[in-house]
C-alpha cells in the first residue's frame, strides 16, 4: 500500500456548501439519499471524485437528471464522474448494512440502536463524499425509522421538525447552522432514556443539555451532566469560549472503538466514560468521566469551530484539547496531583512509543491509515508541547495567542504552523526553533551536572540534551527546552540565588535550554544545594542527574515543588529496583528509603491523594523502558522485593493508616474523599506485598465491607496480588453480585488479566471462552487481552513466548472484523528490540507471523511492519 504524505497536500478540487441527507433506517438495509450542492474550487478540469467504501449504489443524478451508467465509475473506494459543471447539485442513493458492520465505523448497530462514528474516515462508509476535514458544509439531516423500535432520532444541530408517519414510522429533521467537516457528522436512533438539564451561557443564552443512556440508567449520568456544566463554565472563564448551539447532547454506547467523539452538538461516548454511580464506578472512572466530558466539550472550539486542514494536523485539535482538559482537571482536582497523574500516563504510554519502532513526530509526515495515529504522541506529547509554549511565553501572552487563534481561524480548517504563528504574532518572538517539537520524534535526555563552589558561593549547572535516533530520523537537533528549577540547602530550606546577569535574588527560575550543552552560573548560593530541576515536569524529557541520593532525600522531605518531591521518591525507588534487578541490591539504601517513606507518610500537611501517589512505585513497564535490555522477570522480582521491604518495615504504620481512613457516612465523589480512598487502597496494595495472614485477612475484610466500587476493586486487586483461595472466593462473589452489569464485569476480566500467578495466561485463555467474553465488544476485548498484554509485563513476557503467541492470535482474530481495535494491540510487541535477545526474537517472530498473514488489514499491516523495520 502507498503511504499518504503531508507534502502531497492539495486543496480540495470541489467544495460542498450544503448537504441534505435522508436516512431510511433498517438494521440490514438502510437507504441513504444525499443531495450535495457542489462547486469547483479554482480553475481546473479535474473529474469529481468522491470517497465511498463498500456502498451499494442505487442511483446517481446531477441537477435532477439521472446519469447514464457510462458517465460515472464506481470502485470499492470511490465514485468518479468525469465531466461535471462548475456548480451543480449531486443526488445519490446508496444502501448500507449497519447490522453487519462490526468495524464500528460508519453507521453501525450497538445494543439494538443505530450509532455512527465518522472520525477519521467513517463518513465514506455512509455515503459518497469528499471525506477530508477541509471540506466544510452545512448539514440538514432527515431520519426516518420504525417508531416503536427507534423512538429517538438524533443528529447534529437543532431539531427543526419531527412527526409520525404511516405504517408505524416517524421522522425527525435536524439542521446544523455551523459548517462542519463530515467527520463531525453523527446519527443515533433507538430507545434511550434522557437526563435533562440546562446551562445559561455568559451572554445569557439558555442551552438545553441532554444525556441519552440505556433505559433505566439516567441517574448514572448525573456526574457526567455535572462535569459538563462545570466544563462549560470553565471554558468561558479560562478561555472566553461560549457554547454556540441551543442544544448540547451526549449519547452513551456500549460498542465503541475509542473513548468518546466530539460530533457537533451530539457527542457520542463509550458508556464506560459516561455512566457512574458509587456502587459500580471507581474514583478513577469518575475522574476519567470528568476529564473526557470536558475534553469532548472543549473540542467544540478546538476541533469543531476551528478544525484541521488535513489529518497530519491531528495534534492541532487533540494535543491542544488534551492540554485544555488537563488544565481543567487540575483546577477541579488539584494541580499537583493532576500533574503527577498526567506525567505517569505520559511515561507509561508515550515514552515507550517514543523509544520504539513506532516512534513518530507530534505532527507526522506520512501514514497508511490515519486511525493508527490516534496515539499517545499526538495526544499526550502534543499537550506537553502546548504546555511548554505556555511556560515559555507566560500565562498572559499564551492567552493572547489563543484569543488571536480563535479570532483568526474561527470557521476554518487550518494547520499547526498557523496556530504557532498566532503566538509569534502576539509575542513578537521568533518561534521557528520551537516548531521542531512538532517535527522531531523521540524523548530527549536531559543531563544535569551541578558543581558548587563553597568559597565563591556559586553554583555552575551544566545542562545538556541529546535525543537518540528514531525511525527515519537518524540525526537530532537540540530543542528549546524550558527547565524550571530551584535550590534547597541540605536541611531542606529554600535557597535564594542570583542567576548570572540578573541582580535580584530569586528562589525559582525558568531557563530555556536551546543548545546541546549550556552552563549556567548561579551566585549568592549560601550553601551546598540540592538542585530541584525540571519542576512540575516543565518539559517531556528524561532527566539523568549525577546528584547523590542524599539530595533526593532532601527533596523527598522538603521540596516545595510537590511534583519534584514525588519525583525524588520515584527516582530513589527506580535506582534501588534497577540495582537489585542487575544483581547488586543496596540493602542499606532500601532500609533508608523505607524510613524516608515512613516519614513522608506521617507528614500531616501532605494531602492523602499525594501520599497515595508517593506510595506507588514506578511501574514495571516504566522500569523496562529505561533498562537496556529489559528483563521483565528480574524487574518484577526486584520491584516486589522493594515493595515487600516497605510492607514489612512500614507494616504497622500502613495498617494504622488503612484503619484510620475507613469511610464513615455518605459516599462523596469529591477529590478529597477520593484522595482518602486512594491512600487507603494504596496502603492495602503495599501490604499485599507481605502476604501474611494479618494482611490477607485485612484485604478480605476490606473487600467484604466495601460500600463502593473503589473499595471493592481495591480489595479485589490486593487479593489478586496475593493470589490463592481468598482471591478465588472474592472473584466468585464479585461475579455473582455484578454479572448483570457489563461495565463492572469488564473490571472482573481486567483484574484477572493482571494476576501475577504462574498460570495467568492459562486463566486468560480460559476466560476467552467464558460466556461473557465477546471479542466484538472493544471494552471487553481490551479488558482481557489488552490488560494482559500491556498491564501484566511479567506474564506477557513469559520466556516460553506463549504470551506473545496468544496476543498475535487475538490480533489476527479481531482484525477480521475490527481492524482499528486489533491494531491498537500491536504496540506491546513493538518494543521487541528493548528486551532480552531471547525474548526479543520471540516477539519478532510473532510480528513476522502477523505481517505474513493473508488478508491482513492496512491498520495492522502498517503497525506490525513498521515495528519490524
Ligand atoms: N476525536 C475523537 C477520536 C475518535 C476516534 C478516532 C478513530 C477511531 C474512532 C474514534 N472515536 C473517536 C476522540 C477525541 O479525541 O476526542
Ligand atoms: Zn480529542
Amino acid at each position: 500500500p502507498q503511504p499518504i504524505r503531508l507534502s502531497d497536500y492539495r486543496p480540495p478540487a470541489f467544495l460542498v456548501d450544503e448537504v441534505h441527507l435522508d436516512f431510511q433506517l433498517e438494521p440490514n438495509a438502510t437507504r441513504v439519499r444525499s443531495r450535495l450542492t457542489l462547486r469547483r474550487n479554482g480553475e481546473h478540469a479535474e473529474p469529481l471524485r468522491l470517497d465511498g467504501v463498500r456502498l451499494k449504489p442505487v442511483s446517481v443524478a446531477i441537477d435532477g437528471r439521472p446519469l447514464a451508467e457510462d458517465a460515472y465509475a464506481i470502485t470499492p473506494e470511490d465514485l468518479t464522474i468525469a465531466s461535471v459543471p462548475d456548480a451543480f447539485v449531486l443526488e445519490t442513493e446508496v444502501e448500507i448494512d449497519p447490522e453487519g458492520n462490526k468495524a464500528l465505523e460508519g453507521l453501525y448497530m450497538s445494543g439494538g440502536r443505530f450509532c455512527s462514528q465518522c472520525e477519521a474516515e467513517g463518513f465514506r462508509k455512509i455515503t459518497w463524499f469528499p471525506d477530508r476535514p477541509d471540506v466544510l458544509a452545512r448539514y440538514t439531516v432527515r431520519i426516518e425509522a420504525d417508531q416503536a423500535a427507534f423512538p429517538r432520532l438524533l443528529s447534529n444541530g437543532n431539531l427543526t421538525q419531527s412527526g409520525a408517519l404511516a405504517g408505524g414510522r416517524h421522522f425527525a429533521i435536524w439542521t446544523d447552522p455551523f459548517p462542519k467537516p463530515c467527520y463531525l457528522f453523527a446519527l443515533v436512533a433507538g430507545e434511550l432514556d434522557e437526563l435533562a438539564d440546562s446551562f445559561v451561557t455568559m451572554s445569557g443564552r439558555q442551552v438545553e443539555l441532554r444525556i441519552y443512556v440505556d433505559p433505566g440508567m439516567a441517574q448514572r449520568a448525573l456526574y457526567a451532566m455535572d462535569s459538563l456544566k462545570r466544563s462549560m463554565k470553565w471554558d468561558e472563564e479560562t478561555f472566553g469560549r461560549e457554547y454556540d448551539l441551543d442544544l448540547f447532547m451526549i449519547v452513551a454506547v456500549r460498542d465503541f472503538n475509542f473513548g468518546a467523539m466530539e460530533n457537533k452538538g451530539l457527542n457520542v461516548f463509550n458508556s464506560s466514560l459516561l455512566l457512574a454511580d458509587p456502587e459500580t464506578a471507581t474514583d478513577f472512572d469518575y475522574e476519567r468521566i470528568e476529564g473526557v466530558v470536558a475534553h469532548e466539550y472543549f473540542h467544540n472550539w478546538t476541533g469543531n469551530r476551528i478544525t484541521c486542514r488535513d489529518w497530519f494536523q491531528l495534534c492541532l485539535k487533540e494535543g491542544l484539547t488534551v492540554f485544555r482538559d488537563q488544565s481543567f482537571s487540575g483546577d477541579m482536582r488539584g494541580a499537583v496531583v493532576q500533574r503527577i497523574k498526567d506525567v505517569k500516563a505520559l511515561r507509561a504510554r508515550q515514552f515507550p512509543e517514543d523509544a520504539g519502532p513506532l516512534a513518530h513526530q507530534v505532527r507526522p509526515s506520512s501514514y497508511l491509515k490515519i486511525d493508527n495515529f490516534y496515539t499517545a504522541t499526538i495526544y499526550e506529547k502534543g499537550a506537553e508541547v502546548i504546555r511548554m509554549l505556555k511556560t515559555i511565553l507566560g500565562a498572559e501572552m499564551f492567552r493572547k495567542g489563543m484569543d488571536l487563534y480563535f479570532e483568526r481561524w474561527d470557521g476554518h480548517a487550518t494547520t499547526v504552523e498557523a496556530f504557532i504563528q498566532c503566538f509569534a504574532d502576539v509575542s513578537g518572538k521568533d518561534l521557528s526553533a520551537f516548531f521542531a517539537w512538532y517535527e522531531q520524534a523521540g524523548t530527549p535526555k536531559l543531563e544535569v551536572d551541578a558543581a558548587y563552589d563553597a568559597e565563591a558561593k556559586a553554583l555552575e549547572l551544566t545542562l545538556s540534551q541529546a535525543t537518540a535516533p528514531t525511525p527515519g530520523q537518524p540525526d537530532k537537533q537540540p530543542l528549546p527546552l524550558p527547565v524550571a528549577l530551584g535550590l534547597l540547602d541540605l536541611d531542606g530550606e529554600v535557597l535564594s540565588f542570583r542567576q548570572e546577569g540578573t541582580l535580584a535574588p530569586a528562589t525559582e527560575a525558568v531557563v530555556v535550554l536551546d543548545q546541546a550543552r549550556q552552563t549556567l552560573r548561579f551566585e549568592g548560593v549560601a550553601s551546598e544545594p540540592a538542585v530541584s530541576v525540571l519542576r512540575g515536569f516543565s518539559a517531556p524529557v528524561r532527566v539523568v542527574s549525577a546528584a547523590p541520593a542524599k539530595h533526593r532525600y532532601v527533596q523527598l522531605a522538603a521540596d516545595p515543588d510537590l511534583f519534584n518531591r514525588w519525583e525524588a521518591g520515584q527516582d530513589l525507588a527506580r535506582d534501588l529496583i534497577l540495582a537489585r534487578a542487575a544483581g547488586e541490591p543496596d540493602e542499606v539504601g532500601e532500609e533508608r528509603f523505607a524510613e524516608a517513606m515512613g516519614r513522608a507518610l506521617n507528614d500531616q500537611a501532605a494531602e492523602p491523594a499525594f501520599k497515595a501517589l508517593l506510595l506507588s512505585l514506578p511501574s514495571e513497564s516504566d522500569l523496562a523502558v529505561i533498562s537496556a535490555p529489559a528483563d521483565p522477570a528480574a524487574i518484577r522480582e526486584a520491584r516486589e522485593s522493594l515493595r515487600a521491604r516497605l510492607a514489612i518495615h512500614l507494616g504497622d504504620q500502613l495498617r494504622r493508616l488503612h484503619g484510620g481512613l475507613q469511610e464513615a457516612g455518605e459516599f462523596s465523589a469529591s477529590a478529597e474523599a477520593a484522595g482518602r480512598r486512594a491512600l487507603r487502597n494504596a496502603a492495602l496494595e503495599l501490604l499485599a506485598a507481605d502476604p501474611r495472614a494479618i494482611n490477607v485477612d485485612r484485604a478480605v475484610g476490606h473487600f467484604q465491607a466495601a460500600g463502593n466500587m473503589t473499595d471493592a476493586m481495591g480489595g479485589l486487586a490486593a487479593l489478586m496480588l496475593m493470589g490463592g483461595e481468598p482471591f478465588e472466593q472474592a472473584l466468585t462473589a464479585f461475579y455473582e453480585r455484578w454479572k448483570a452489569e457489563p461495565l463492572v464485569i469488564d473490571k472482573w476480566f481486567a483484574v484477572q488479566a493482571r494476576s501475577p500467578s504462574e498460570d495467568a495466561l492459562g486463566r486468560v485463555l480460559g476466560l476467552t471462552t467464558h460466556p461473557d467474553f465477546d471479542a466484538k465488544n472493544p471494552n471487553r476485548f481490551r479488558a482481557l487481552v489488552g490488560t494482559f498484554a500491556a498491564g501484566n509485563p511479567a506474564r506477557f513476557h513469559d520466556p516460553s513466548g506463549d504470551g506473545y503467541r496468544f496476543l498475535a492470535d487475538q490480533i489476527l482474530a479481531v482484525d477480521g472484523f475490527n481492524p482499528m481495535t486489533a491494531a491498537r494491540l500491536v504496540e506491546p510487541l513493538g518494543g521487541w528490540r528493548r528486551y532480552r535477545p531471547e525474548l526479543g526474537a520471540l516477539m519478532r517472530a510473532q510480528l513476522e507471523r502477523i505481517v505474513a498473514t493473508e488478508g491482513l488489514s492496512k491498520n495492522v499491516f502498517e503497525l506490525a511492519s513498521r515495528a519490524l523495520e
